[in-house]
């Protein structure tokens, strides 16, 4: 179901999902036709994310559905596509636009949809785990503790910048502003097959699953009653590739949470990756212990642990959320680690908000920078705004987009949103690294309204730098005259004495 405010404001009006509003029919390739439509309902836990997809700096979606008739559960995306398709002036439908219509209705394309293996829980998380500006998908196999990676399969704009060997600052700018996203409705059958299906015999280049844990006092994922127990993704290291956050049950009834460090595919025998994998520069998640674990290991009887950035300093620290006895009942007690390592590493901490006032979030807004490594090349990277609420899904309110040691400015700096149908798509260049960025759209879709808010301006200490430049300069200049002044007088002191010679 989806809700519409209706004419009465107190009022909401509830219109089934697919018919209703959203879902595109089979005219563009889509899966999706109204002749088909089976009777389903979300699924039980579910997974409901607004992520993008396939590269077009378009927020997508992604849901679990339970088959009412066959009770299977499939995931389902649906691309979102650019449409100028309007609903008509429906009496009982509230209407803001100016038109009296509402624009961009119909513009979800149904483009996979794949059973969903049991053991998963229906619990999936995204991020771009290889950095290659492309979301990734994965989950934790709640009966063998394997975390499955399944990378997504879409060709990004990434790799064909480094095909075309745009690497210089000119070839950059040249490949210009709409290059760095996709081009918005490709034809579905070039952007449909996104993630691996799930089988057992895996695509080796795409899938990587590892074991969560080497421990073998492990029992399983934490999960309480009613909270299915679930991953959580960070870049703690800011190095620009998410880390993850796991609670674990032990065999003796503890639970404690574990930081897994997201490191390059080993290459060695018993690597979790395998050649192909390796070759196509994924990643695994380092088990071994590591700094963060004996704060951590400081808390039993752990319920979650979450990432936040809680002194605005921009390097993602903990929240530790465990069960515990005050006075004589058992209560949940919310503790904080502050992570004071990596201090050099630069980041990029962006936010979309409707205005200047109120600050609300625009949620599923889309970011994709330009960087330039230590080794001079440029890649891309992507963020995306809160793209999953669910089940204490506890995602920042906004993107953090770790950027590791840089020697350079952010090249550019890009934001999109879907605003009344179509693409709103904005370029600042260049970025400084270690700032707060907020853009202020003023609930416009004219992109040219929109503002760049920095919180942390390092040209603001401009003033500062130079007058401490002038008054060592002065200083400076003061010791050499002085210095020049007293090697003249000797100058002419030895002459004198010269003279009476
Ligand atoms: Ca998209
Ligand atoms: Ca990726
Ligand atoms: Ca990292």
């Amino acid at each position: 179901m989806i809700a519409v405010q209706s004419r009465n404001p107190d009022e909401f009006l509830l219109l089934p999902f697919e018919p209703a509003l959203l879902v595109t029919d089979e005219t563009d390739g889509c899966l999706q036709t109204a002749s088909h439509y089976t009777p389903r309902k979300l699924s039980l836990p579910h997974t409901a994310a607004q992520i993008d997809f396939d590269g077009d700096c378009l927020s997508d979606f992604f849901i679990t559905v339970t088959d009412i008739t066959s009770g299977k559960t499939y995931f389902e995306i649906y691309l979102r596509r650019e449409k100028e398709q309007s609903m008509g002036s429906d009496e009982e439908v509230s209407l803001n636009d100016t038109n009296g219509q509402f624009k961009g209705l119909n513009s979800l394309c149904l483009v996979t949809r794949q059973e969903v293996p049991v053991q998963a829980n229906n619990i999936f998380s995204f991020a771009d785990i290889d950095r290659d500006a492309m979301v990734d998908m994965m989950f934790v196999n709640k009966k063998d503790l394997k975390l499955h990676v399944y990378y997504n399969k879409l060709q990004n704009q990434q790799v064909l910048m480094q095909q075309k060997g745009s690497t210089t600052q000119s070839q950059t700018t040249a490949f210009g502003l709409k290059k760095l996203c996709s081009a918005t409705n490709r034809p579905v059958n070039k952007v449909k097959d996104i993630f691996s299906p799930f089988t057992p015999i895996i695509e080796e280049r795409n899938v990587v699953s590892q074991p969560i844990s080497l421990d073998q006092n492990v029992a399983e994922v934490y999960a309480d009653e009613f909270i299915p127990g679930r991953i959580y993704l960070g870049d703690i290291t800011s190095d620009g590739f998410p880390d993850l956050l796991i609670t674990l049950k032990y065999i003796d009834g503890t639970s404690r949470s574990h930081v897994l460090i997201n490191e390059p595919c080993s290459t060695s025998e018993s690597s979790v990756c395998t050649v192909k994998a390796q070759k196509a520069k994924r990643r695994q998640f380092n088990v071994d212990t590591n700094a963060y674990q004996s704060a951590l290991d400081a808390f039993d009887k752990t319920k979650y642990a979450t990432f936040f950035d809680l002194n605005e300093n921009s390097m993602m620290d903990l929240l530790v959320v465990r069960t515990a006895e005050v006075s004589g009942r058992q209560s949940a007690i919310v503790s904080s680690i502050y992570n004071n390592y990596g201090r050099d590493a630069f980041f990029l901490k962006t936010r979309m908000v409707s205005d200047g006032a109120l600050g609300t979030t625009v949620n599923s807004a889309s970011f994709r920078c330009v960087l330039t490594s230590l080794e001079d090349e440029k890649f891309m990277v992507m963020g995306g705004q809160s793209g999953q609420t669910a089940y204490q899904a506890l995602q920042m309110p906004f993107s953090q987009i770790g950027i590791g040691r840089s020697n350079n400015f952010i090249e550019s700096f890009t934001v999109s949103a879907y605003v009344n149908g179509s693409r709103s798509l904005r370029m600042w260049t260049p970025i400084i690294p270690k700032s707060v960025l907020f853009v202020v759209t003023q609930g416009s879709d004219e992109v040219e309204t929109w503002k760049l808010d920095v919180l942390i301006k390092p040209s603001e200490k401009m003033i500062m730098i130079i007058l401490v430049d002038a008054v060592f300069l002065l200083i400076l200049g003061l010791v050499i005259i002085v210095l020049h002044l007293l090697e003249k007088s000797e100058d002419r002191r030895e002459k004198q004495i010269n003279v009476i010679f």
